[in-house]
Protein backbone atom coordinates (compact mmCIF):
# COMPACT_ATOMS: atom_id res chain seq x y z
CA UNK A 1 0.00 0.00 0.00
CA UNK A 2 1.08 3.20 -0.95
CA UNK A 3 1.19 5.97 1.96
CA UNK A 4 0.73 8.58 -0.87
CA UNK A 5 -2.74 6.84 -2.31
CA UNK A 6 -3.58 6.32 1.49
CA UNK A 7 -3.58 10.52 2.02
CA UNK A 8 -5.05 11.12 -1.37
CA UNK A 9 -8.06 8.64 -0.14
CA UNK A 10 -8.28 10.08 3.33
CA UNK A 11 -8.22 13.60 2.39
CA UNK A 12 -10.82 12.89 -0.58
CA UNK A 13 -13.32 11.66 2.03
CA UNK A 14 -12.65 14.33 4.48
CA UNK A 15 -14.51 13.02 7.12
CA UNK A 16 -16.34 15.50 9.25
CA UNK A 17 -18.08 15.86 13.20
CA UNK A 18 -16.73 13.41 15.45
CA UNK A 19 -19.53 11.80 17.46
CA UNK A 20 -18.95 8.78 20.32
CA UNK A 21 -21.49 6.90 20.33
CA UNK A 22 -22.80 3.76 23.69
CA UNK A 23 -20.18 1.80 24.73
CA UNK A 24 -21.57 -1.75 24.59
CA UNK A 25 -19.55 -4.91 25.46
CA UNK A 26 -18.68 -7.95 23.38
CA UNK A 27 -20.05 -8.00 19.99
CA UNK A 28 -21.44 -5.02 18.12
CA UNK A 29 -22.45 -4.15 14.77
CA UNK A 30 -22.78 -0.68 12.67
CA UNK A 31 -24.65 -0.52 9.44
CA UNK A 32 -24.13 1.48 6.58
CA UNK A 33 -26.66 2.64 3.71
CA UNK A 34 -26.58 -0.12 0.81
CA UNK A 35 -26.41 1.53 -2.63
CA UNK A 36 -24.04 4.81 -1.53
CA UNK A 37 -20.79 3.83 -2.90
CA UNK A 38 -21.07 4.43 -6.90
CA UNK A 39 -17.96 2.79 -8.02
CA UNK A 40 -16.52 2.01 -4.85
CA UNK A 41 -17.37 -1.14 -2.78
CA UNK A 42 -20.34 -0.75 -0.84
CA UNK A 43 -20.00 -1.54 2.96
CA UNK A 44 -23.15 -2.25 4.22
CA UNK A 45 -22.68 -3.47 7.64
CA UNK A 46 -19.49 -3.99 10.42
CA UNK A 47 -19.35 -6.48 13.05
CA UNK A 48 -16.30 -5.56 15.48
CA UNK A 49 -15.92 -8.63 18.30
CA UNK A 50 -13.53 -8.87 21.11
CA UNK A 51 -12.06 -12.17 20.85
CA UNK A 52 -9.81 -11.61 24.23
CA UNK A 53 -6.26 -10.80 23.64
CA UNK A 54 -7.63 -10.34 19.32
CA UNK A 55 -10.21 -7.42 17.92
CA UNK A 56 -12.02 -8.80 14.78
CA UNK A 57 -13.36 -6.45 12.00
CA UNK A 58 -16.19 -8.22 9.31
CA UNK A 59 -17.18 -5.63 7.04
CA UNK A 60 -19.42 -6.85 4.41
CA UNK A 61 -19.66 -5.57 0.88
CA UNK A 62 -22.64 -5.86 -0.51
CA UNK A 63 -21.83 -5.09 -4.02
CA UNK A 64 -18.17 -7.23 -4.64
CA UNK A 65 -17.74 -11.48 -4.46
CA UNK A 66 -13.98 -10.53 -4.74
CA UNK A 67 -11.52 -6.82 -4.46
CA UNK A 68 -10.61 -5.59 -7.16
CA UNK A 69 -7.12 -4.67 -7.58
CA UNK A 70 -7.94 -0.78 -7.66
CA UNK A 71 -10.20 -1.35 -4.67
CA UNK A 72 -9.22 -0.13 -1.28
CA UNK A 73 -10.71 -0.31 2.04
CA UNK A 74 -9.20 1.01 4.98
CA UNK A 75 -10.48 0.92 8.56
CA UNK A 76 -8.75 4.22 10.32
CA UNK A 77 -9.06 3.86 14.35
CA UNK A 78 -8.62 6.80 16.98
CA UNK A 79 -7.01 4.68 19.94
CA UNK A 80 -6.87 7.81 22.20
CA UNK A 81 -9.93 9.39 21.08
CA UNK A 82 -8.09 12.85 20.11
CA UNK A 83 -8.98 13.78 16.98
CA UNK A 84 -6.39 16.31 17.12
CA UNK A 85 -3.51 14.01 17.07
CA UNK A 86 -2.50 11.13 14.15
CA UNK A 87 -3.75 11.22 10.82
CA UNK A 88 -7.21 12.57 10.88
CA UNK A 89 -7.81 11.55 14.23
CA UNK A 90 -6.32 8.36 13.25
CA UNK A 91 -4.02 6.86 15.07
CA UNK A 92 -3.78 3.34 13.75
CA UNK A 93 -4.51 2.17 9.74
CA UNK A 94 -5.64 -1.15 8.72
CA UNK A 95 -5.73 -1.43 4.87
CA UNK A 96 -6.76 -3.82 2.36
CA UNK A 97 -6.39 -4.35 -1.22
CA UNK A 98 -6.58 -7.20 -3.84
CA UNK A 99 -2.45 -7.41 -2.95
CA UNK A 100 -2.71 -8.03 0.87
CA UNK A 101 -3.07 -5.97 4.15
CA UNK A 102 -0.90 -4.05 6.58
CA UNK A 103 -1.48 -2.17 9.33
CA UNK A 104 0.17 0.84 10.27
CA UNK A 105 0.47 3.95 13.07
CA UNK A 106 0.43 7.39 12.30
CA UNK A 107 3.21 9.74 12.79
CA UNK A 108 2.17 13.01 12.08
CA UNK A 109 1.30 13.36 9.22
CA UNK A 110 2.02 9.58 7.65
CA UNK A 111 1.69 6.59 8.02
CA UNK A 112 4.16 3.85 9.43
CA UNK A 113 3.86 -0.09 9.25
CA UNK A 114 3.66 -1.58 12.84
CA UNK A 115 6.50 -3.68 13.48
CA UNK A 116 5.29 -7.28 14.22
CA UNK A 117 2.21 -6.85 13.69
CA UNK A 118 0.63 -10.33 13.11
CA UNK A 119 -3.20 -9.09 11.78
CA UNK A 120 -4.63 -11.69 9.30
CA UNK A 121 -7.28 -10.91 6.78
CA UNK A 122 -9.55 -12.85 4.23
CA UNK A 123 -12.34 -11.89 1.79
CA UNK A 124 -15.33 -14.92 1.58
CA UNK A 125 -18.54 -14.67 0.19
CA UNK A 126 -17.91 -10.71 0.44
CA UNK A 127 -17.39 -10.23 4.10
CA UNK A 128 -13.79 -9.15 4.99
CA UNK A 129 -12.96 -10.35 7.93
CA UNK A 130 -10.02 -8.63 9.81
CA UNK A 131 -8.02 -9.72 12.72
CA UNK A 132 -5.74 -7.69 14.83
CA UNK A 133 -4.00 -8.47 18.25
CA UNK A 134 -4.95 -5.75 20.38
CA UNK A 135 -1.70 -4.77 21.49
CA UNK A 136 -0.36 -3.73 17.98
CA UNK A 137 -3.13 -0.73 18.70
CA UNK A 138 -1.95 0.05 22.50
CA UNK A 139 -4.31 -1.81 24.25
CA UNK A 140 -6.90 0.34 24.19
CA UNK A 141 -10.37 0.19 26.53
CA UNK A 142 -12.23 1.88 23.83
CA UNK A 143 -11.84 3.43 20.56
CA UNK A 144 -13.37 5.48 17.70
CA UNK A 145 -12.94 4.03 13.89
CA UNK A 146 -14.68 4.44 10.61
CA UNK A 147 -14.32 3.16 7.28
CA UNK A 148 -13.69 4.00 3.99
CA UNK A 149 -14.13 1.97 0.92
CA UNK A 150 -12.55 3.55 -2.47
CA UNK A 151 -11.94 2.86 -6.23
CA UNK A 152 -8.89 4.53 -7.01
CA UNK A 153 -7.65 4.74 -10.73
CA UNK A 154 -3.73 5.91 -10.59
CA UNK A 155 -3.94 7.07 -7.33
CA UNK A 156 -7.15 9.12 -8.75
CA UNK A 157 -10.16 8.51 -6.31
CA UNK A 158 -13.22 7.34 -8.44
CA UNK A 159 -15.36 6.97 -6.03
CA UNK A 160 -15.47 6.04 -1.85
CA UNK A 161 -18.04 4.59 0.45
CA UNK A 162 -17.24 5.83 4.02
CA UNK A 163 -18.76 4.34 6.59
CA UNK A 164 -20.38 5.72 8.83
CA UNK A 165 -21.44 8.65 6.06
CA UNK A 166 -19.96 10.98 8.74
CA UNK A 167 -18.11 10.82 11.96
CA UNK A 168 -17.03 7.65 13.54
CA UNK A 169 -18.49 4.46 15.43
CA UNK A 170 -17.69 3.98 18.77
CA UNK A 171 -16.25 0.29 20.46
CA UNK A 172 -15.61 -0.50 23.75
CA UNK A 173 -14.05 -3.65 25.37
CA UNK A 174 -15.99 -5.44 28.20
CA UNK A 175 -14.35 -5.04 30.95
CA UNK A 176 -13.80 -7.70 33.21
CA UNK A 177 -13.29 -8.05 36.64
CA UNK A 178 -10.93 -11.04 37.58
CA UNK A 179 -11.28 -13.19 40.82
CA UNK A 180 -7.79 -14.40 42.53
CA UNK A 181 -7.66 -17.57 44.60
CA UNK A 182 -5.26 -17.62 47.01
CA UNK A 183 -1.82 -18.49 47.04
CA UNK A 184 -0.45 -21.93 47.35
CA UNK A 185 3.15 -23.02 47.25
CA UNK A 186 4.28 -26.29 46.97
CA UNK A 187 8.01 -28.01 47.25
CA UNK A 188 10.69 -29.97 46.11
CA UNK A 189 14.02 -30.57 47.62
CA UNK A 190 17.53 -30.85 45.57
CA UNK A 191 20.69 -31.58 45.87
CA UNK A 192 21.22 -28.25 44.75
CA UNK A 193 18.66 -25.99 46.41
CA UNK A 194 14.80 -26.00 47.20
CA UNK A 195 12.23 -26.04 43.95
CA UNK A 196 9.22 -23.93 44.99
CA UNK A 197 5.86 -23.26 42.93
CA UNK A 198 3.70 -20.95 43.74
CA UNK A 199 -0.14 -20.97 42.11
CA UNK A 200 -3.25 -18.85 42.45
CA UNK A 201 -6.69 -19.47 40.09
CA UNK A 202 -7.87 -16.45 38.18
CA UNK A 203 -10.84 -16.64 37.33
CA UNK A 204 -14.02 -14.11 36.14
CA UNK A 205 -15.91 -12.45 39.25
CA UNK A 206 -18.76 -12.17 37.18
CA UNK A 207 -18.99 -16.12 35.47
CA UNK A 208 -16.85 -17.78 38.04
CA UNK A 209 -15.47 -20.04 35.60
CA UNK A 210 -11.56 -19.73 35.18
CA UNK A 211 -10.53 -17.59 32.44
CA UNK A 212 -9.15 -19.64 29.04
CA UNK A 213 -5.80 -17.52 29.02
CA UNK A 214 -3.57 -15.17 30.68
CA UNK A 215 0.15 -14.07 30.85
CA UNK A 216 1.83 -14.33 33.94
CA UNK A 217 4.73 -12.26 35.28
CA UNK A 218 6.51 -13.04 38.29
CA UNK A 219 9.06 -11.45 40.37
CA UNK A 220 11.67 -13.22 43.17
CA UNK A 221 14.03 -12.29 45.73
CA UNK A 222 16.07 -13.30 48.35
CA UNK A 223 17.65 -10.64 50.10
CA UNK A 224 18.99 -8.84 47.09
CA UNK A 225 19.35 -11.97 45.22
CA UNK A 226 17.05 -12.34 42.22
CA UNK A 227 15.54 -15.70 41.38
CA UNK A 228 15.34 -17.11 38.07
CA UNK A 229 11.82 -17.85 37.47
CA UNK A 230 9.46 -19.73 35.02
CA UNK A 231 5.99 -18.68 34.59
CA UNK A 232 2.67 -20.40 33.07
CA UNK A 233 -0.75 -20.42 32.33
CA UNK A 234 -3.14 -23.90 32.65
CA UNK A 235 -6.80 -24.43 33.47
CA UNK A 236 -7.36 -21.08 35.28
CA UNK A 237 -4.14 -21.64 37.44
CA UNK A 238 -0.92 -18.96 37.29
CA UNK A 239 1.64 -20.44 38.88
CA UNK A 240 5.78 -19.59 38.70
CA UNK A 241 8.91 -21.51 40.28
CA UNK A 242 11.92 -20.75 41.34
CA UNK A 243 15.13 -22.53 42.70
CA UNK A 244 16.15 -21.14 46.48
CA UNK A 245 19.81 -22.19 46.59
CA UNK A 246 21.07 -24.26 49.33
CA UNK A 247 23.29 -21.54 50.70
CA UNK A 248 19.98 -18.86 50.54
CA UNK A 249 18.00 -21.54 52.49
CA UNK A 250 16.34 -20.30 55.72
CA UNK A 251 16.25 -17.02 53.88
CA UNK A 252 13.50 -14.68 53.82
CA UNK A 253 11.45 -15.05 49.89
CA UNK A 254 9.87 -11.99 48.44
CA UNK A 255 8.62 -10.80 44.95
CA UNK A 256 4.61 -11.51 43.41
CA UNK A 257 3.18 -12.97 40.80
CA UNK A 258 1.07 -11.40 38.34
CA UNK A 259 -1.78 -12.38 35.87
CA UNK A 260 -3.07 -10.23 32.97
CA UNK A 261 -6.18 -11.26 30.95
CA UNK A 262 -7.70 -8.88 28.37
CA UNK A 263 -5.77 -6.26 30.05
CA UNK A 264 -6.58 -6.62 33.28
CA UNK A 265 -4.05 -7.63 36.23
CA UNK A 266 -4.84 -9.63 39.48
CA UNK A 267 -1.74 -10.09 41.32
CA UNK A 268 -0.66 -11.83 45.08
CA UNK A 269 2.16 -11.32 46.86
CA UNK A 270 4.86 -13.85 47.32
CA UNK A 271 6.27 -13.80 51.35
CA UNK A 272 7.87 -16.86 53.09
CA UNK A 273 10.87 -18.59 54.50
CA UNK A 274 12.75 -20.73 52.45
CA1 LIG B 1 -22.61 1.78 1.96
CA1 LIG C 1 -21.62 5.15 3.45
Amino acid sequence: MHVARLSIAFAAVALASLAAGPALAGSKSFSDPAGDSLSAPDVTSVVVSDEGTSLRFAVTLANRTTVAADNYLFIGMNVDRNRENGLFGWDYVASFTAAGHALSRANGTSLQLVAGNTSRASFVNGVLTFSLERRFIGNPAAFDFALVASHLVGGVLQAADPAPNTGMWSYAFETVRLRAGPLTRSLVATASGRTYTVRFTVADAATGKAVASASVSCRVQVGTTTLKARVKFSRGVASCTFTVPLRLVRSRVTGAIQARHRGVAASRPIAFTA
